[in-house]
């Protein structure tokens, strides 16, 4: 048995370090790598038997091609040079016919290392394809915070460990960055006080000394009924505000004076006493630590919440401050030079730009794609809109190919599936989005069956497409190593030998990452020129259909559909909607009861949980399931939520959702 170093590829903040044991040509055991520097060996439970993953006998094994309807998931196999064919004919007399913007790519993060999450971008700007906004995550919370503090370096995680006071702000830790717990823990054990702000009280919420239920989509005010509070007891600091910010005066003035703590309970529902307690634990803490998760950013207004939020630290003058600071997204991906893979020279100008988060509309309400090419996602599951979604992929004039590990309800539409490798069968460089760490992963085990890796498939593509360029003859290897080599430009030296050795590999942050503000002003930015309004403001969510606000967070079990073809983590229950107990008398439900929740866009089936971690008037489920594992296979949770977009950041708002709730009871 032989023992290798690799990294969690999955769109997780942790970007774990792991030790894989690998016996004649197969994986018996994966486990946490105790020198990687923020996730110090242990892993979560889904990645716990990733064994199970990578030799699943749900893997796909050869290519397949379309025998039955669009998504009943009848292929017949087929060889890979028969498919590079079909494809590219297909794709040939597309372009002829309607031009290179008919074909659209739509991926995501299935993995995220670079190599393999970018590997076709280069493709399909050559051919001059539709492009795609790859919007579907949180950049309206990337917006808000750049909008305030620009190009600086989120606060590392580490720090909070020196905190007194640290704030799980709309994430989800126990489910979604779990290794953050050590940091607070320790935090905790010097007698941090631990606050988390949710919709509904999460397994994170249990952890916490203070919890806030809030309403959805209302941090904005939350965050100025803090403003209020600390300019009126004194707690803010002007010094700090005086040398460092643009637009503090004219924010005192002229927004914060509305935002009394009466005015933010009638908005969040938060009670005036607890905003007044949240203001002074922020206010009079000696260096305070936000950790902002993604839920507060997934509606129409939220980038100015994030914006909102960013802008606290300032006013306390946390940043600096040993301890102190906020964490939005960690910036390590800015230690590779990405263009090595995505190659936007290649871009070409004017070419129409799809967002992810809209492709039910790109696909139903005008015919011009007229071919998908989906890899690293599974947007039939995922993408929000779920209905239009299905009727688009359902178009008997698109011709759908899906690149991917497992028979997914996005595969079960395609006309060509391709096998896909799993991170430990492929060459790829990694970075962490929740730590300042990076890391290589290399090939351990041989592709199986017939899986080739996205860069494998995006040399295939071009062959058979007749390119020529030499792009194409590197390697995933020499692409890892190119990338690599561009750690130069980091502000520090990075130990590029431990980086290629395959270690996790801490990037160096300069001294005054906190105290030198990357702005165009070089100051922090509550005023904002370039934007508008320039001073931030809450802006209020229209009033829209339904009588329940629906939130739809994580489940501990899966990572967006990901996971989902693992049995054991799976087959007990999925569809859970929590009701409140007066929800629940409202409506005769019980624990166990079936329920339909349905707004404009469709309806589906959730089984009931009777439970006080929840609010009268919201209900909330956990996970984005396949299609095969909801009652009766029908609609998962995304057949509710809207392809409406963020205020800035053309980003999803999975959360700004009402629905109507009907029971048999009713
Ligand atoms: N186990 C697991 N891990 C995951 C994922 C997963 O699906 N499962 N997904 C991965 C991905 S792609 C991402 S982007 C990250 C996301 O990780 P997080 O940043 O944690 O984001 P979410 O889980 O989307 O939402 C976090 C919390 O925000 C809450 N929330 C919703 N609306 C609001 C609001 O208006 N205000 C406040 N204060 N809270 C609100 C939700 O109830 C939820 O508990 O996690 C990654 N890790
Ligand atoms: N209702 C609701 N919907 C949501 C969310 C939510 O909170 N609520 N979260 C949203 C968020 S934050 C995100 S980021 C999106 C993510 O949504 P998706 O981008 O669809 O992510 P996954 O569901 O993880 O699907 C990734 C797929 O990539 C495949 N894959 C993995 N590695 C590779 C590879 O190397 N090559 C190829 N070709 N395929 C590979 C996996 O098998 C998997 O099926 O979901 C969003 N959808
Ligand atoms: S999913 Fe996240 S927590 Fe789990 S092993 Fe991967 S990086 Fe670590
Ligand atoms: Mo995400």
């Amino acid at each position: 048995m032989e023992q290798y170093r690799s990294v969690c590829p999955y769109d997780c903040p942790d970007a774990c370090g792991l030790v894989v044991s690998v016996e004649n040509g197969r994986v018996i055991s994966v486990k946490g790598d105790e020198t990687h520097p923020f996730t110090q060996g242990t892993m979560c439970p889904k990645m716990a038997h990733y064994e199970r993953t990578v030799h699943s006998p749900r893997r796909l094994m050869t290519p397949l091609k379309r025998t039955g309807p669009k998504g009943r998931g009848e292929f017949e196999p087929i060889s890979w040079d028969q498919a590079l064919r079909e494809i590219a004919a297909s794709w040939k007399k597309i372009m002829a016919e309607k031009g290179p913007e008919a074909i659209l790519p739509y991926s995501y993060a299935g993995t995220m290392g670079i190599v393999q999450h970018d590997a076709l971008h280069g493709l399909f700007y050559y051919l001059g394809a539709s492009e795609l906004d790859r919007t579907i995550c949180a950049p309206a919370k990337g917006q808000g915070y750049k909008d305030v503090m620009g190009g600086t370096l989120p606060t590392a995680p580490q720090e909070a460990q020196h905190s007194d006071c640290i704030f799980l702000w709309s994430i989800h830790m126990m489910a979604t960055n779990i290794h953050f717990k050590h940091d607070v823990d320790a935090a905790r054990a010097n007698g941090a006080a631990i606050w988390c702000i949710d919709t509904y009280r999460t397994k994170t919420a249990d952890l916490a000394d203070h919890f806030v239920a809030i309403r959805p989509g209302t941090d904005g005010a939350l965050a100025l009924g803090m403003m209020y509070v600390l300019v009126r007891d004194g707690l803010t600091d002007e010094a700090f505000l005086s040398a460092n910010v643009l637009g503090w005066e004219e924010m005192k003035e002229k927004v914060i004076p509305r935002c009394t703590p009466e005015e933010t309970e009638k908005i969040t529902g938060v009670p005036r006493a607890v905003v007044e307690e949240l203001a002074h634990a922020y206010g009079k803490a000696r260096a305070p630590f936000i950790r902002l998760g993604s839920g507060q950013s997934r509606y129409r207004n939220g980038a100015m919440t994030s914006r909102l939020i960013t802008c606290l630290p300032a006013l306390v003058g946390a940043w600096g401050k040993r301890g102190g600071g906020i964490l939005t997204s960690a910036a390590a991906s800015k230690a590779y030079d990405k263009d090595i893979v995505t190659r936007p020279d290649w871009k070409q100008k004017g070419t129409r730009l799809v967002n992810m988060c809209c492709i039910g509309q790109a696909l139903t309400e005008d015919d011009r794609i007229k071919s998908l090419f989906v890899y690293s996602s599974n947007p039939a599951c995922t993408a929000p809109d779920q209905n239009a979604v299905l009727k688009g992929l359902s178009r008997e004039d698109l011709f759908t190919v899906v690149h991917e590990r497992f028979m997914t309800d996005t595969a079960r539409y395609a006309d060509i599936v391709l096998p896909a490798t799993t991170s430990l069968e492929h060459d790829d460089a990694y970075y962490s989005y929740g730590n300042y760490t990076i890391q290589c992963g290399y090939a351990l085990i041989d592709p199986i069956g017939e899986s080739r890796s996205n860069w494998r498939v995006a040399c295939d593509l071009a062959k058979a497409l007749g390119i020529t360029d030499p792009f194409y003859d590197q390697s995933e290897r020499d692409l890892v190593d190119k990338l690599v080599d561009s750690t130069v430009k980091w502000p520090l030296p990075v130990d590029q030998d431990c980086l290629r050795s395959g270690r996790p590999t801490a990037l160096p942050l300069p001294e005054d990452y906190q105290t030198s503000f990357a702005t165009p002003s070089g100051k922090i930015e509550i005023r904002n020129d370039a934007l508008t309004p320039a001073l931030p403001d809450y802006m209020p969510l229209d009033p829209d259909e339904g009588k329940l606000a629906f939130v739809n967070g994580a489940d501990m079990r899966i990572l967006d559909s990901s996971f989902n073809e693992r049995d054991e983590l799976t087959a007990s229950h999925t569809m859970d909607l929590f009701v409140h107990p007066d929800d629940a008398d409202f409506y005769g439900l019980s624990d166990g009861d079936s329920v339909t929740l349905a707004n404009k866009r469709g309806q589906a089936d959730f089984t009931v949980r009777v439970t006080d971690r929840t609010v009268p008037g919201q209900v909330v489920s956990e996970g984005v399931w396949w299609r095969e594992r909801v009652k009766g296979g029908g609609a998962s949770v995304n057949v509710l939520t809207s392809q409406r977009l963020t205020d800035e950041g053309r980003g999803s708002t999975f959360y700004d959702v009402r629905v109507n709730l009907t029971s048999k009871n009713t």
